[in-house]
C-alpha cells in the first residue's frame, strides 16, 4: 500500500458560505502569464479513494504544458482535503489544481451545475471534463485537444462507440443496455444537433471554452454533453474512441433518479428545440411577408384617410 499524503485537517476547507454560494479554494498558486492552454474539469463526489491516482495520472500525462486541474466537488469525504494535500509536492511542470467546494446547499443541478460552474471558473483555452473514478484515461486528456485543433473542432467527445472505442467498464448487461437504450433515444429525438455523434451520453469530452454560450444551457443531472449538444447550433464536433475503464475504488453515483432526469431533460430540450423552430418559421414567414410588401411598394406607413369638411 503507497503511503498516503497527510490530510490536512477538516477546518482547513471551509464549510458552508454564509453568503450561500460556492467558494473556490485556491490549492496552488496560478501559473503566471496570459490563458492557460488547457483546464481538466473533474466533478467529484465523494472519490477519496481515487484522486491521488487521478492527480498522479494527470501529472505526467500533462507534464510540461500550461494547464490545471479543476475539481468541482459536492463531496461529504475526504475528497477536498486530498486534494489539498496533493499541493505539497506541487512543481513548476506539474498542472495547478483548484478545487471548488460546494456546500450542501448549492448542490441543485448536482453533476450537470457541477460543470457548468467549472466551466465558468475554468482557465484554459480548452476544458476537458472526466470523471473522477479513473474510468475516463487521463492519457488521452492532450489527444483530445490535439484533435480538435487538428481538425478545428469546437468539441471532441470521447466516445465507446466508435471504433477503437469500447464500453466495457459499464457494469454489467442492465447498466449497458440502458446506455445503448438512452443513446438511441437521445440520437433519435435530435438527429440534427447529434448527427455524426455517436456516444451523446459521454462524460468525456474537450470543449473549446468560447464556442460555448453557458447561459443557453439549463444542466440538471448527469447528461451535460447531451444538453450542450442540443443547445449549442453551430459547434463543429470530432469524435475520438476510447475504452471506458473500471470504476477503481467508491461507489457509482449513477441511480434511478437519474435516469428519471435524463428523461425530463429530453422532454425540456425537445420542447425547446420545437419552440425554436417555431420562432425560425415565424421570422422566415415575416421576412418573406416583409420582401412581398417591398416588391409591391408597400412602404409599411399608414395612411389615415382626413376627414374633409370635418
Ligand atoms: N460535483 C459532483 N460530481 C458528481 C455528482 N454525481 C456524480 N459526480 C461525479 O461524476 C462522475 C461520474 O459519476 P459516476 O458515479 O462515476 O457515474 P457513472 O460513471 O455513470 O457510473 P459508474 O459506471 O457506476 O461509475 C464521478 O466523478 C462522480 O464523482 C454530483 O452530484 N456532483
Ligand atoms: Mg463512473
Amino acid at each position: 500500500m503507497p503511503e498516503q499524503p497527510p490530510i490536512p485537517p477538516r477546518d482547513a476547507v471551509p464549510g458552508p458560505d454564509p453568503e450561500g454560494s460556492a467558494r473556490v479554494i485556491p490549492l496552488a498558486r496560478p501559473r503566471p502569464g496570459p490563458t492557460l492552454e488547457l483546464t481538466v474539469l473533474v466533478p467529484t463526489r465523494n472519490e477519496a479513494g481515487n484522486v491521488d491516482v487521478l492527480i498522479d495520472r494527470l501529472g505526467a500525462a500533462l507534464r510540461g504544458r500550461r494547464a490545471e486541474v479543476l475539481f468541482v466537488d459536492d463531496s461529504d469525504d475526504d475528497t477536498p482535503r486530498r486534494v489539498l494535500a496533493r499541493t505539497h509536492d506541487a512543481t513548476p511542470e506539474a498542472p495547478a489544481l483548484r478545487v471548488i467546494h460546494r456546500p450542501p446547499d448549492v448542490r441543485a443541478g448536482g453533476l450537470g451545475t457541477a460543470v457548468t460552474t467549472g466551466l465558468a471558473a475554468a482557465r484554459g483555452e480548452w476544458a476537458v471534463v472526466m470523471d473522477g473514478d479513473l474510468q475516463h484515461p487521463p492519457e488521452l486528456v492532450p489527444g483530445l485537444v490535439e484533435a480538435g485543433r487538428r481538425t478545428g473542432a469546437d468539441l471532441v467527445v470521447a466516445s465507446r462507440r466508435v471504433p477503437g472505442g469500447d464500453a466495457a467498464g459499464l457494469d454489467g448487461v442492465a447498466r449497458s443496455a440502458v446506455s445503448g437504450a438512452a443513446t438511441w433515444l437521445a440520437r433519435a429525438a435530435f438527429p440534427r444537433r447529434l448527427h455524426g455523434v455517436t456516444d451523446p451520453m459521454s462524460g468525456f469530452f474537450a470543449v473549446r471554452r468560447t464556442a460555448l454560450d453557458l447561459h443557453a444551457l439549463r444542466p440538471d443531472g448527469f447528461k451535460i454533453l447531451l444538453e450542450i449538444l442540443v443547445r449549442s447550433p453551430g459547434l463543429a464536433t470530432h469524435e475520438v474512441g476510447f475504452t471506458f475503464g473500471e470504476r477503481q475504488a467508491g461507489d457509482s453515483k449513477a441511480s434511478v433518479g437519474e435516469g428519471l432526469r435524463f428523461a425530463r431533460q429530453v422532454v425540456r430540450l425537445s420542447a425547446a428545440r420545437r419552440a425554436a423552430e417555431r420562432r425560425a418559421r415565424e421570422r422566415r414567414r415575416a421576412a418573406a411577408g416583409q420582401a412581398g410588401d417591398a416588391r409591391q411598394g408597400w412602404s409599411g406607413r399608414v395612411r389615415v384617410p382626413t376627414r374633409r369638411g370635418a
